[in-house]
């Protein structure tokens, strides 16, 4: 399994001298310059952090440094956690089952490989999934998800090829009733959020998921590949008005060096991220939480605890 550190290598590389340069001189009472602190503003931004929060992150930083001995990285980290909010890990909620989740997102994002991924998960978390297979596109989509099924050892609904997605979508969420699953992850085909065609099919998909279930489907998550940073917004963006979204995963967190952009689905998006993809293995999908990011982006061996990080009080003191 990988783990968050080695996952974040790539980022937390591109932070790591600009973060040195400007921690230790703070910590060795120097002053902290203009300069430095431009540099550490442009770290953030080549991470792929959102602009707005790059200066607003420097401001608070370099106030804290006036006349004051900080722990300028421990301060950076609860700022960061403070960011992206309290987020415990995803729990799969009780709720009438099955539970419909729909996967949606462009080509290759990792949409099939999380399907796979998340089915494990439930099942290791006590469940009892069902894949179902709604792209149809293709006939290796679906070849490959009953192989993932498999592996996984999971009950599944594979479409035929040419199939339509939405009735597969629909046949997928009676058979998890049917054969007692609690949850059902559907996979659909990987379309560009600028095809009109493709993106209205989604939309018929997620009508079909209700006129089985009523609240289905209960989650819409999509997958973003970490490689896009900030390009992936547009992309949110676009599937969220065909298919509202209720969260986000990212995958390739470990081949990407953006991980910065994660700050900006919480913040320009105001989404939850629910699952990270550290890596190709089945096991490679761990659900999010702020702190474990946030501690692998700086280097962090321990899990972030809460307290006073080093954030200076306001009163003076
Ligand atoms: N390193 C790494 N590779 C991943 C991760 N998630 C998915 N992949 C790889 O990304 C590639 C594409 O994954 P798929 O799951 O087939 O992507 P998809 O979105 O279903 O693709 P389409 O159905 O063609 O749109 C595969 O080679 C996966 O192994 C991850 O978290 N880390
Ligand atoms: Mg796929």
């Amino acid at each position: 399994m990988v783990t968050w550190i080695n996952a974040l290598a790539r980022t937390r590389r591109q932070f790591s001298d600009a973060l040195s340069r400007v921690f230790t001189r703070g910590e060795k009472g120097e002053k902290v310059d203009a300069e430095t602190l431009e540099e550490l503003e442009a770290t953030l931004l080549l991470a792929d952090m959102p602009a707005r929060l790059a200066s607003e992150l420097v401001a608070e930083i370099e106030k804290a440094y006036k006349g004051l001995r900080v722990n300028g990285r421990d301060m950076l980290r609860q700022l960061l956690c403070r960011t992206l909010g309290e987020t415990t890990s995803y729990t799969w909620p009780e709720v009438s089952p099955p539970l419909s989740i729909l996967v949606v997102g462009i080509n290759g994002s990792g949409k099939t490989t999380t399907c796979a991924k998340l089915a494990r998960l439930a099942k290791d978390a006590g469940h009892r999934p069902l894949l179902g297979a709604a792209d149809t596109f293709r006939a290796a989509g679906s070849d490959q998800l009953r192989i993932w099924a498999e592996r996984v050892g999971c009950e599944s609904v594979i479409g035929q090829t040419g199939a339509d997605a939405a009735a597969v979508a629909y046949d997928a969420l009676a058979a998890a009733r049917a054969r007692n699953c609690d949850v059902a992850i559907i996979d659909t085909a990987g379309r560009m959020h600028t095809k009109q065609p493709l993106m209205e099919e989604l939309s018929k998909v997620r009508r079909a998921m209700s006129k089985n279930i009523e609240a289905a489907p209960r989650e819409i998550w999509l997958v973003l590949d970490a490689a896009l940073g900030q390009n992936a917004l547009v992309q949110a963006r676009m599937f969220n008005e065909v298919a509202p979204l209720t969260g986000v995963i990212v995958t390739k967190l470990d081949g990407s060096a953006k991980a910065g952009f994660l700050f900006s689905i919480t913040r320009e998006l105001g989404l939850p991220i629910r699952f990270v993809g550290l890596g190709e293995g089945i096991d490679d999908l761990a659900p999010f939480d702020s702190a474990s990011f946030v501690d692998a982006l700086l280097g962090y061996e321990s899990p972030y605890k809460e307290g006073n990080h080093g954030v200076p009080k306001t009163d003076g003191g």
